[in-house]
């Protein structure tokens, strides 16, 4: 593997879900793939879990592993081309992708979306830059649309954890008071759609993805319809794709409660990819209760990560 940007860069999902799961019961024994190779992972926004599990997982395989926080510790970055750089702006990304290229056999870079300019933010312009300026490996650590990532560690989690053949498997949209990417969403309706899951997709009016990601998915406004007897739900919030980046207010009773999951799906896994604002955009009842598995599905994180990162090493 040369690009892990989305499920499209997989040529076999289930083969990667399955090699996250040996290397979770064997996770050392790869070193030797790593040993004198760099992996930077390049940071334009916050991450907890993205960081250290990567981190993690390139040490797992004998990787040295360095991590540039570039919106803090970096120079000012130019993104845009065509510019007299008489700004603020120090460094242009042309330059600095393609140093950080000299240095590294795998790079990872973390870039969200402005939300301001839907085609800007849907041709990932940034995350293009890096790849075409880097000339190496490169694996999203989420970017503007997708978090393929964090997808491959959901779908882990599901087939580590599923109890029947074909879970019903529901994302639920939940409140927030901030406009949130599209990213992990998207992501995750495109993995499902590539799974052997029965999924669906449930959030109000005016919240509908981009029909690209979601393909082969059931759509409904009716959460309590959508959620019944489900296996699995997937509880995120996200920001309207048209108008784009749009919260539209009062949607506040689609956050989930014990008594609502008690009434209708009973013997559901609560997933949430983190970070999860409590009592906001799930109740901290559910998140303290053995239905929630998002702690489980974080560590999973590792190991997708490691897959990844192993299959971009032996293609050297
Ligand atoms: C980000 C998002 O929703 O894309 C990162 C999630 C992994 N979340 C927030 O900004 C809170
Ligand atoms: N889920 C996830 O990607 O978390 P971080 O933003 O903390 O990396």
């Amino acid at each position: 593997m040369k690009l892990f940007s989305s499920v499209n860069d997989v040529k076999d999902v289930k083969a990667l879900v399955a090699e996250a799961l040996q290397l979770k019961q064997n996770p050392y024994a790869h070193q030797h793939l790593g040993k004198n190779k760099t992996l930077s992972l390049i940071f334009l926004n916050p991450s907890l879990r993205t960081r250290i599990s990567t981190q993690k997982a390139g040490a797992n395989l004998g990787m040295n592993v360095i991590v540039l926080n570039i919106d803090k510790e970096g120079w000012a970055l130019e993104l845009r081309d065509n510019m007299i750089m008489n700004g603020t702006t120090v460094e242009h990304i042309r330059e600095a992708a393609s140093v950080m290229g000299e240095y590294s056999d795998i790079i990872g870079v973390r870039s969200f979306p402005g939300l301001k300019d839907r085609e800007e933010d849907y041709s990932e312009t940034i995350f293009n830059k890096f790849v075409e300026f880097c000339k190496v490996p490169v694996v999203s650590l989420e970017s503007a649309t997708r978090h393929p990532l964090q997808s491959l560690a959901d779908l882990v989690t599901i087939e580590e954890l599923k109890t029947k053949p074909r879970p019903k498997v529901v994302l639920s949209w939940a409140p927030h008071i901030k406009a949130l990417p599209q990213a992990v969403p998207n992501s995750f309706a495109e993995w499902m759609c590539k799974a052997n899951v029965d999924f669906t997709i449930a959030h109000p009016a005016g919240y509908e993805l981009s029909a690209d990601f979601t393909n082969g998915a059931n759509i409904t406004h009716d959460q309590d319809e959508a959620i019944k007897d489900a296996d699995f739900i997937y509880v995120k919030n996200w920001s309207a794709y048209e108008p784009y980046g749009a919260v539209i207010g009062g949607n506040e009773d689609w956050m989930l409660n014990n008594t609502r999951l008690d009434a209708v799906a009973p013997n559901a896994k609560v997933m949430h990819c983190l970070p999860v604002r409590r009592d906001l955009e799930l109740s901290s009842e559910i998140l303290d209760s053995p239905k929630s598995i998002v702690v489980h599905e974080a560590g999973n994180r590792v190991w997708a990560a490691q897959a990844v990162l192993k299959q971009m090493l032996e293609a050297l």
